[in-house]
Order: structure tokens, then C-alpha cells, then sequence
């Protein structure tokens, strides 16, 4: 799964949907992260971050380090070990699954090398339409075939719509889900709206692009898949502080939030928040250390959540939210 951990959920729902379209097992596998300073990316156990029982639920998963401890050894020996994309990668003949970075890292953590390649074009992971399921097991049947590895994620991005709703099954583990709840009881009494900013300097400058792609990363949660409900602009990736005050003040009364508890990669903006909210008595707070799935996890306890529409990183909030019935917004939307 490639990018940073929004980009990577919505991954995972749709490698969810296909392994369960494929009635395959899924092996759930590691988070990629990137820690400042190392050129190699670091795998982070599923289970760090999410319970598997609620997974195990919906269709039959364990975690890329049970799947390498127990059945590896019988039913994916060294010999047999075949990468799976769509074209040959990387200007060669073969997948090159371990080219580059999270590629290499990622299947040394467990130890893998591959004795070959295999090419699934024509066929798409989309197994929600055209027989697609059909085709995969006719193709390769499990007694044949029965580990089909993938170099990248067997999903689009941003998730398909067939596969939004998967997110129920994505539950917190203890550790996150304690976390969000000690601070969530931390708030002044009385319901509080969750905001997410998306402002640091790499926004920045993917928004810069958003006038030529109106339907830019995340976006189409709230333009529609097919651009419905607009086109992005940049009020939308990137809403003006004014903006974000005004909207934020009118969500509050609605609501009727004592708090409001900000997220952000950048500028949480607390002091203009501050100064802004005081005459409604509603305080600002932010995490004293930043988690991301910390943040995620009390922006989906919030009364109402504001997201960036264009974030994937929203995208997950606005999705666990959408499971259990929460009400959600973005900036900047509708479009006017
Ligand atoms: O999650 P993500 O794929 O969402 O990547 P986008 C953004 C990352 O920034 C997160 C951090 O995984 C976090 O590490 N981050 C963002 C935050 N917002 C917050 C926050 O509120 N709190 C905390 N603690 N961390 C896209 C990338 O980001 O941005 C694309 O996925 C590309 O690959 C683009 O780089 C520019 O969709 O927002």
C-alpha cells in the first residue's frame, strides 16, 4: 500500500472488498510509515492500530506475521514465491517487487524474495463488476495459485464506492481507542465539534494543482464520483481562515458545542480560534503530543466533524463517522 496512512485505509477497503469478492483470505498486512531522517520505510503491525475479531466478522483475514510464522512455510516456500502486478515495473521484464522504497523494506521485514513474476492484465481488481471474481478464479484457481502477492495494494484510490461502507469493520485497538477516551472525557462537558486542518506545506502545493484536477485524492467523497456536486477548487483544499471561522462559529451553534477539538498536520491555528470562539465560551484543544490515529480516533467521537473534502486523511474520519450514523462537513462545501 503506498502513501501515507489516509492513502493506505482507503487501499485496504478496497484490497478488503477483492479479497472477500475473490473469497480468499486476507493477510492483513503492515502500515507503512516514514520516519524523518530514514531513507527505509518502517512496517507497522496491522494489529497496532485495529482490532482483527471485527475484521474476522466480515471474511477470514490474520495478520502478515501469523501468515508468515504459520503457513508460509507449507503453503508459500521460497520457491514458490511469484509477485503479482498488472505490467512488468521499473523499465524492466518482471515485477521487481522489491524495487524501491516501501517496496524492498517492506518484504525484507518478513524476510521475502521472489523467484518470479506474474502479470494479471487484463483483469482488474474491480470485483464488483463484469464477472471479475469469475475471471480471477478461473485464472488462478487456489490449488494452483493458492498466495497471490501483490506489488501494490489490489485497490484504486480513492476507495470505490461499493467499498466505503467496509469501514465498520475498521475498529480501533484498545490502545488508540483508550487514548481518544481519556481525552475525550478531558473536554469540557457537552458536545464538542471535531475539525480537521489540512494546511502543511505539502498541501500546499498539491492544492496548487486542484484548479486541472477537479477531482483531486479524496475528493470525490464529497464531489461525487463522477464530479455530481462540483468541481474542486481552492477554497476546498485549502479553505482561508475567514472562511474556516465563519463555518466553524455556525456548526457550533447548531450543535451546541462547548469545545472544539482541532486536528492538524500544520497550523492547529488555536490562537485565532481562541480569540474567535471566546464570546460563545467555547475553548480550543488540540493533542499535547500529535498522534495521527489518536486525532482520528477523537475526531470520530466528535458531535460533528469538519474535514478537508480533498484529504484522505479526513476521508477515513468522514467514513467511520458515515458507519455509525454521525453527521459530518467539509470547508468550502457545497461549492458556491
Ligand atoms: O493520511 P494521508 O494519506 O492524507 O497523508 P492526505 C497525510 C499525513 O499527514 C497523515 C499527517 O498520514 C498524517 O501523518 N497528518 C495529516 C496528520 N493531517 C493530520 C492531523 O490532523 N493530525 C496528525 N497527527 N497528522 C496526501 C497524501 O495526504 O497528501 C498524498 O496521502 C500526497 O500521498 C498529498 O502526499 C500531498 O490525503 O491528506
Amino acid at each position: 500500500m503506498l502513501g501515507r496512512f489516509g492513502n493506505q485505509a482507503d487501499h485496504f477497503l478496497g484490497a478488503l472488498g477483492f479479497a472477500k469478492g475473490l473469497n480468499r483470505t486476507l493477510v492483513l498486512p503492515p502500515w507503512v510509515e516514514y520516519k524523518p531522517g530514514l531513507t527505509r520505510s518502517i512496517q507497522v503491525p496491522f494489529d497496532t492500530y485495529f482490532k482483527v475479531e471485527p475484521l474476522a466478522k466480515f471474511h477470514r483475514v490474520l495478520t502478515m506475521h501469523e501468515f508468515m510464522d504459520k503457513l508460509a512455510p507449507t503453503i508459500w516456500p521460497p520457491e514458490k514465491r511469484i509477485a503479482f502486478c498488472y505490467v512488468p515495473r521499473y523499465n524492466s521484464e518482471g515485477c521487481n517487487a522489491k524495487e524501491g522504497n516501501p517496496f524492498g523494506p517492506f518484504w525484507d521485514t518478513f524476510g521475502v524474495d521472489f523467484v518470479g513474476s506474474e502479470f494479471y492484465r487484463p483483469l482488474s481488481y474491480d470485483v464488483h463488476y463484469q464477472n471479475m471474481d469469475e475471471q480471477w478464479k478461473e485464472k488462478y484457481p487456489p490449488e494452483e495459485w493458492p498466495v497471490l502477492a501483490f506489488t501494490g495494494a489490489p485497490a484504486s484510490f480513492p476507495v470505490q464506492m461499493d467499498n466505503r461502507g467496509l469501514h465498520k469493520y475498521l475498529v480501533w485497538s484498545e490502545n488508540i481507542a483508550k487514548k481518544a477516551q481519556d481525552f475525550t472525557s478531558s473536554l469540557p462537558r457537552g458536545p464538542f465539534v471535531g475539525i480537521h486542518l489540512r494546511n502543511g506545506i505539502d498541501w500546499e502545493r498539491a492544492c496548487e494543482h486542484v484548479e486541472h484536477s477537479p477531482n483531486l485524492f479524496a475528493a470525490p467523497q464529497c464531489l461525487g464520483y463522477r464530479n455530481e456536486h462540483g468541481v474542486a477548487t481552492l477554497e476546498l483544499c485549502l479553505p482561508s481562515e475567514n472562511n474556516i471561522v465563519k463555518k466553524l462559529k455556525r456548526v457550533i451553534k447548531s450543535v451546541g458545542a462547548k469545545s472544539v477539538f482541532v486536528a492538524s498536520d500544520n497550523n492547529y491555528m488555536t490562537g485565532k480560534l481562541t480569540q474567535a470562539l471566546q464570546k460563545m465560551k467555547v475553548s480550543v484543544h488540540r493533542l499535547e503530543v500529535p498522534e495521527p490515529h489518536v486525532d482520528l480516533a477523537v475526531l470520530g467521537r466528535a458531535n460533528h466533524f469538519i474535514g478537508n473534502c480533498v484529504s484522505s486523511f479526513s476521508a477515513f474520519a468522514k467514513r467511520a463517522r458515515d458507519v455509525m450514523g454521525f453527521p459530518s462537513s467539509f470547508w468550502g462545501f457545497p461549492i458556491e
